[in-house]
């Protein structure tokens, strides 16, 4: 049967706040998860990934986990550990003990973000390009992947690892035309990570179809995903704006933008 009752980690985030919109509209009921309270939602789980006993119960009962809670940039190198490294294996052991079959891992585009970013007819970027974390942030995303490879193959919990383009209600730079994901597409990848079957641990790039797209979205339609918007008609505003991407900015010329820089450069 299709899980129904999902644990949202991250839920007061940027992206669990348009999450927690959408989802419920593909018939989810969620519960929250936050190290932050999150006005209006008084039944909301507030406790950090550190916390086992919190994790442990937090997740008992649910048919399934979209796991976005975590450092979303580059920090420091202790605290990607702490959030990301040991918060996600907290959360795996917990969903194991209390016998989660299903989890939605959200990995990021830095996962592999030395990756060239196809430029005339180079081809797009598959979905096995080698590991290339841009920042520690991304090498914390390589973990989770990982990990999640191995709850698979040693516990037969099942993953799908979203390498998330740029989630934002609209895109705000020329790079983000190649890599954004509407809101709304984001709302149908997560469903269709929920409720495919056999899926072991599968990694799917997560972003719209867009005209500029630098990856393959082919692992990603598997699941059943059929992505509705492209970022075009961002584009001649953003392109008036910026400028075209310059091949010889070692920042335009990858598929980590600025995060490649060091220290990265804010905002991307
Ligand atoms: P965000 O920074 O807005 O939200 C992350 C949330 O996690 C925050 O509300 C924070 O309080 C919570 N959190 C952090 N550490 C925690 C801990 N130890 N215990 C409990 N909660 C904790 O980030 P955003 O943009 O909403 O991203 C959500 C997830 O998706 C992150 O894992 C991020 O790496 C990933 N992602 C997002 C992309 C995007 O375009 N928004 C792109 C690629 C990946
Ligand atoms: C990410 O992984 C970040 O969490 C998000 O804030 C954006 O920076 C996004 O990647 C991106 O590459 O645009």
């Amino acid at each position: 049967p299709a899980p129904r009752t999902v644990l949202l980690t991250g839920a007061a985030g940027g992206l669990g706040t348009l999450m927690r919109e959408l989802l419920p509209d593909h018939g989810y009921e969620l519960r929250l998860l936050d190290l932050r309270p999150i006005e209006g939602e008084p039944d909301a789980i507030v406790a950090d990934l550190a916390d086992r006993a919190a994790v442990r119960e937090a997740v008992r009962g649910v048919d399934a986990i979209i796991h976005l809670a975590g450092i979303s940039l580059e920090a420091s190198f202790e605290k990607i550990l702490k959030a990301n490294i040991e918060g996600t294996y907290n959360l795996y052991e917990a969903a194991r003990e209390e016998g989660v079959r299903r989890i939605v891992f959200a990995s990021s585009n830095h996962a592999v973000g030395y990756t060239p970013r196809p430029q005339g007819d180079d081809p797009l970027i598959p979905v096995d390009a080698p590991r290339r974390p841009d920042t520690f942030y991304g090498l914390s995303k390589c973990f989770g992947e990982d990990l999640a490879q191995l709850y698979w193959d040693k516990h037969g919990m099942e993953t799908v690892s979203v390498r998330i383009g740029s989630c934002f209600p609209e895109p705000t730079s020329v790079r983000m035309l190649s890599v954004w994901m509407s809101p709304a597409d984001g709302a149908r990848l997560l469903h269709a990570a929920l409720t495919a079957e056999d899926v072991g641990h599968t990694v799917v790039h997560g972003s719209s179809a867009n005209t500029r797209l630098w990856w393959d979205l082919t692992s990603a339609r598997a699941l059943g995903y059929a992505p509705q918007d492209d970022s075009e008609p961002y584009a001649d505003k953003l392109l008036a704006e910026q400028g075209d991407l310059d091949p010889d900015n070692p920042a335009h010329a990858r598929l980590g933008g600025h995060f490649v820089t060091d220290p990265p450069i804010w905002p991307y």
